[in-house]
């Protein structure tokens, strides 16, 4: 067992005083155990401390003997703990040899060397490789490998590592060998074995000067034939790589392998990424266009991060965002380019709204580059990945994208080959664009979201109109009183009837300008302004803030149906929505009537009246926040949350909007049915996506409702349009969605993935026996608390997608969820504290539900024992 995990502070950093010049291992697969011997030939850095002992990190590790320069170890030469082994006297250059045995079908957790069905794999991002082995296992400590892999041929004809394979042995006992090198240093997290029986789709890739580069996934056998998808998805990012970047492929060849046990989406180590099979299999039968979408960008994503994270790495674990919000960037942008940029714009910000805000106003905020952490792994956080890409497109946005093109070319001049910090990235951005990013830097140091506050001021004899801007910065816990921030604020000017006008800033005239608010107040003056203009602010959501502009329902219908901006449409849309939504909550509280104002029914009207000209756009702006999206929204404005009234006011609005649209969506529902087999395009995507929501709108109607599912249900060829009238039968009385469930089960009982959107599906039903069903669907014969899939998606959809009936008033689902939370504590840390993490906004609740979420936590905290996980998300949330 390990031992109480410390604190860990970015101000504590001090380099590895030994220099690893090569790690050899051998890893030797027996019945229910693996013994790996770890070769590290090491010197002593003359710039370190030359007194300093040498300490490997090691977990859960049996020690078979340890060799110092070919000398067997007495136990009394080095001190083992629970974090590791200390070394008092090594000379200044030595070889060191330890011998340990592992036991991957123990391994719950999914972290270190562990089983996934019939094979063995291995996760070592953040720190899982000291579970592996003894070792300086921090990022930057790099080595080339030279890895053999030794097992029974018949249980695993494939033995995989990183980089080349460059020797196969025949052995007696039907065994085998395979040795791997991998020619460029690494650090330990960026490790890979993957043993198994397993299927192998192959393809190749020239590079841009002309190499081969051999690409291969790896699947169980069964899921051989589902890997077009992901293959082709890899060349694009290949492809778009070397067009947008420069950057091409390295190694010789590049390999995947899908996993059905996997703790997150997918794993960048070199050469050799393993993935969540969700992110890899997919045919039109059984993925959704949601699950094209997702696996086009995390391949992507993967790939990326060989430049962006292998080639340059990070120095420490504090300097995360560095290869992740940087890669996430990269991801969104070749999303843009291969999808509709528009529409990856606004679901990326209304994810980033949806969890990245809360996290930021709640008791887990940090800043970008965190300053301390008791366990690494709960620091992959929005915060880290989608603030950190929301901090490099400002930079782009700041300094152009010539100049961001430049600072990369820079960037990986100065730093291939090293772990650097994001100083260093912002370094090269500035040095290579001349743009003064000082204070920028600012962003990566204060959490919080900053607050916008904007009037305007128009003088109509003088034809000059001022922006009054003033930012806010929020506490959060830990950090008070925040410098002000640098923002970019892309602004536009429309008239009343919806045209972009041109106006005149410090002398130059245009229709659009880069505003960069950098201090606490300024104010922007405009000229030329001879009729009243309608202000279209951080346009594209050009940096990560919460706007406050007082615009009335007349204003932002003009942009709403004009803008020239397709994210601020749809910002106009919700800005609409939210203050109808405050509107009518205020109305319940008193007890008045609510009404939907008319002239906010006519406006979306309007967008689904032309929602032709761009159906993609128009399914974004008719999709209505959801309960969630709602509760953030008052909790931002300290309104105390209450899911029943938050429940009833949204359905009220939603019955509002739908009756006088109804003949609307049903003409738009026929007008988007797609004809022929399905193809994943964006065309064909976006009208599934209207179509579909025209069913939501159309079910909604009590007489009508069941009719349009059971109808769309019948006639729906393809997995996209089955799962939307499945999710919406399910939300119907029991008979109705009964029979369609069993069939669905009975046909896909043998396909994991499908059965985990059966399970969703029902975890996300809004009858009011679902906390039952749940419970009932924990003992179905496919479910496994031992799967993270399983457990995301039932435990997590129940309770983070389905905040009706998660938010019982008699604290039911909460005390559901800390009994999950607690099993999973003695299986698998990591998902158990993703899953304690819901209740962490219980003090934006109204009571009792505030109460009742923190006797959940309260109950969990008593445990003895608790991983350093799920501890520190508790202690947190209840400081
Ligand atoms: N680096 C991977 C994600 C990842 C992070 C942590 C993991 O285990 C704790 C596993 C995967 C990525 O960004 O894709
Ligand atoms: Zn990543």
């Amino acid at each position: 067992m390990a031992e109480t995990a410390e604190m860990h502070y970015l101000k504590d950093y001090r380099p590895f005083d030994f220099e690893l010049k090569s790690t050899g291992l051998d890893v030797s697969i027996h019945g229910t155990f693996v013994d790996v011997t770890a070769r590290l030939v090491m010197e002593r850095r003359q710039d370190g401390d030359v007194q300093a002992p040498l300490f490997l990190h090691g977990e859960d590790l049996e020690i078979l003997g340890i060799w110092l320069d070919g000398r067997l170890l007495a136990p009394r030469e080095f001190l083992q703990d629970g974090q590791g082994v200390t070394f008092f006297d090594v000379p200044v250059s030595f070889e060191l040899v330890t011998k340990v045995r592992i036991f991957p079908d123990t391994n719950t957790a999914l972290e270190g060397l562990y089983r996934a069905g019939s094979m063995l794999c291995t996760q070592c991002e953040a720190e899982g490789f000291r579970k592996i082995t003894f070792y300086p296992d921090r990022p930057d400590v790099m080595a080339p490998f030279h890895v053999r892999i030794e097992a029974d041929r018949s249980l695993f004809p494939v033995l995989l590592s990183n980089g080349n394979p460059v020797k196969n042995e025949t052995l007696p006992g039907n065994r085998h060998a395979v040795c791997w090198e991998d020619p460029f240093p690494k650090p330990s997290y960026l490790f890979a074995l993957v043993a198994g029986d397993l299927a192998c789709q192959k393809d190749f890739f020239r590079t841009a000067d002309g190499r081969d580069v051999q690409l291969a996934i790896y699947t169980e056998h069964e899921n051989a034939n589902q890997c077009e998808h992901a293959m082709v998805s890899l060349k694009k990012a290949m492809t778009w790589d070397e067009d947008v970047f420069g950057l091409s492929y390295d190694l010789d060849m590049y390999m995947i392998v899908a996993t059905n046990d996997f703790n997150m989406g997918a794993m960048e180590n070199k050469g050799l990424n393993i993935f969540n099979s969700k992110y890899v299999l997919a045919r039109p039968e059984t993925a959704t266009d949601g699950d094209f979408e997702g696996i086009e960008s995390v391949i992507a994503h993967e790939y990326f991060h060989n430049w962006t994270g292998n080639r340059v790495t990070v120095k420490n674990w504090f300097q995360l965002s560095l290869k992740e919000g940087l890669t996430v960037f990269r991801d969104q942008q070749f999303t843009a380019d291969m999808q509709s940029a528009s529409v990856k714009r606004i679901q990326d910000v209304r994810s980033l709204r949806a969890r990245q805000f809360p996290e930021d106003a709640g008791p887990m905020a940090h800043s970008v580059r965190p300053e301390a952490y008791l366990e690494m792994n709960n620091f992959y956080t929005a915060t880290v990945y989608d603030k950190g890409a929301e901090l490099i497109r400002m930079i782009h946005t700041l300094t152009g994208p010539e100049n961001f093109r430049s600072g990369m070319d820079l960037y990986f001049a100065r730093h291939d080959g090293k772990a650097v910090t994001c100083e260093d990235f912002v370094a090269a951005m500035e040095d290579a664009s001349g743009a003064d990013l000082s204070l920028f830097r600012l962003w990566y140091a204060q959490a919080g979201t900053p607050v916008l506050h904007v009037t305007t001021d128009w003088d109509e004899g003088k034809g000059r109109l001022t922006l009054h801007l003033r930012q806010d910065i929020p506490d959060t816990p830990g950090q008070k009183n925040k410098k002000p921030m640098v923002i970019p604020i892309r602004t536009a000017f429309f008239s009343r009837s919806g045209e972009q006008v041109l106006l005149d800033y410090r002398g130059k005239k245009d229709k659009e300008f880069l505003l960069v608010l950098r201090s606490k107040e300024e104010s922007f003056v405009f000229d030329g302004v001879s009729l009243p203009v309608v202000p279209s602010l951080l346009r594209g959501f050009s940096a990560p803030v919460r706007l406050r502009i007082p615009l009335n329902t007349e204003e932002l219908a003009v942009l709403l149906a004009w803008d020239s901006d397709p994210f601020n449409r749809w910002e106009a849309g919700r800005m609409l929505v939210e203050r109808t939504f405050r509107q009518l909550v205020e109305d319940h509280r008193a007890g008045r009537s609510m009404v939907v104002p008319e002239d906010v029914i006519a406006a979306f009207q309007a967008v689904l009246e032309n929602a032709d000209q761009d159906p993609a756009l128009a399914a974004e702006i008719l999709n209505m926040p959801s309960e969630g999206e709602l509760y953030h929204l008052l909790a931002a404005e300290k309104i105390a949350v209450n899911p029943l009234m938050v429940h009833e006011v949204r359905e009220f609005f939603l019955d509002a909007l739908a009756r006088p649209l109804k003949t609307l969506w049903e003409r738009t529902w026929y007008a988007c049915r797609t004809q022929g087999a399905y193809v994943f395009r964006a065309a064909d995507v976006s009208k599934r996506r209207l179509k579909n929501l025209s069913l939501f709108w159309l079910s909604r109607f009590p007489d009508t409702g069941f009719g349009w599912v059971e109808r769309a249900a019948e006639e729906a060829s393809c997995m996209t349009d089955r799962m939307a009238a499945l999710q919406l039968a399910a939300h119907f009385h029991e008979e109705g969605s009964r029979r369609m469930l069993l069939d669905f089960e009975r046909e896909f009982a043998q396909d994991a993935l499908v059965m985990d959107k059966w399970f969703q599906v029902q975890a996300l039903s809004r009858r009011e026996n679902t906390l039952a069903r749940v419970e009932e669907l924990m003992g179905h014969p496919l479910f496994s608390m031992k799967n993270p899939n399983k457990v995301r998606a039932l435990i997590g959809a129940f309770a983070s997608g389905n905040p009706f009936r998660f938010h019982r008033k008699d604290g039911a689902g909460y005390a559901f969820l800390a009994e999950r939370v607690l099993e999973l504590d003695g299986l698998n840390p990591q998902v158990g504290s993703r899953m304690v993490s819901i209740l962490n906004a219980w003090k934006t609740f109204e009571e009792p539900w505030r109460s009742e979420m923190k006797k959940a936590l309260m109950h969990i905290r008593k445990k003895e024992g608790l991983s350093s996980d799920i501890r520190e998300v508790v202690d947190r949330a209840l400081a």
